[in-house]
């Protein structure tokens, strides 16, 4: 009887010792799991990288999230599906250098890829501090002050507020649109990176003071944004991204992103009616 005692009560000292083995490797799972599957936006308060906090201060997304656009973005609803993100099938341009380079989602620029001949902006009016932006290549540069100078002469103040911007920009910007708006929304305003024409040095974001220096839609029904449209081509740079045509850039309407072409190019084009992406089909 007493053998018997003893038995039970060395069983049950074994279960309980079982028991809290089981429960403490539980725990140690449970807290390795939490540990690895922190929300995005705790990982970034830890640890902010320095194209973010750049991006906060200086260069400000094409269409910054205060902006109301003109066909407003549609955030997610909560616990609707995010797309999960989409497998890039874009080639690798092989002369990013070329005046002529067709960027688009299907065709991308190295991430190493940083024009040679890029100048500072030194005569026209810039709208943001980061110099970064403030960076065209050479002959961008020459005709962007050509233009702007035409313009001022007919009365119209042009100002240049996003130019070059590197891989690394680019990435920060569209994380940060996906974050405010959601992967598809962020799509139709903002290039993943390598797929930006601003990473050419050929492209610039203008606008003026009818707009507080901001980009808007509206830019078009603004004198500056009228004149832009009507005589961009003469100076080498065609709107890239025209309204009507969102379905073939992949782009929602941007009147104030211009790229330059060089005069002939820009002019082929701009009485073609077509597109960049359809004039290179
Ligand atoms: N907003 C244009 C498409 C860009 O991000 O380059
Ligand atoms: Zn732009």
């Amino acid at each position: 009887m007493r053998r018997n005692k003893k038995r039970k009560i060395r069983k049950t000292i074994i279960f309980v010792t079982a028991l809290l083995f089981i429960l403490f490797g539980a725990f140690l799972i449970i807290d390795k799991f939490n540990k690895d599957e922190l929300p995005l936006s705790e990982v970034h308060e830890e640890e902010p990288t320095n194209n973010e906090q750049e991006e906060e201060t200086s260069v400000e997304p094409e269409k910054e999230p205060e902006e109301k656009p003109e066909e407003p973005v549609q955030p997610e609803e909560p616990g609707q599906e995010q797309p999960a993100e989409e497998t890039d099938y874009s080639i690798i341009i092989e002369n990013p250098e070329k005046i002529d380079v067709l960027v688009n989602k299907t065709r991308a620029l190295p991430e190493n890829y940083v024009p040679e001949d890029l100048v500072t902006l030194s005569e026209v009016p810039t709208v943001l501090s980061n110099p970064e932006v403030n960076q065209l290549r050479n002959d961008a540069c020459e005709a962007l002050t050509e233009m702007f100078n035409a313009a001022k002469n007919e009365g119209y103040e042009l100002h240049a507020r996003s130019g070059y911007r590197s891989y690394y920009t680019q990435a920060a910007l569209y994380s940060s649109y996906v974050e405010s708006y959601g992967r598809q929304a962020a799509d139709k305003y903002s290039a993943k990176p390598g797929q930006s024409e601003h990473q050419t040095g050929l492209s610039m974001d203008i606008t003026c003071e009818a707009l507080n220096y901001k980009l808007d839609t509206t830019f078009d029904q603004t004198e500056e944004g009228k004149w832009v449209l009507e005589n961009a081509h003469h100076f080498g740079y065609i709107i890239r991204y025209p309204k009507g045509k969102e379905e073939i850039t992949g782009y929602s309407y941007e009147p104030w992103h211009i790229r330059y072409l060089g005069i002939e190019l820009a002019e082929e084009v701009y009485d073609s009616g077509l597109t960049l992406d359809e004039y290179f089909q």
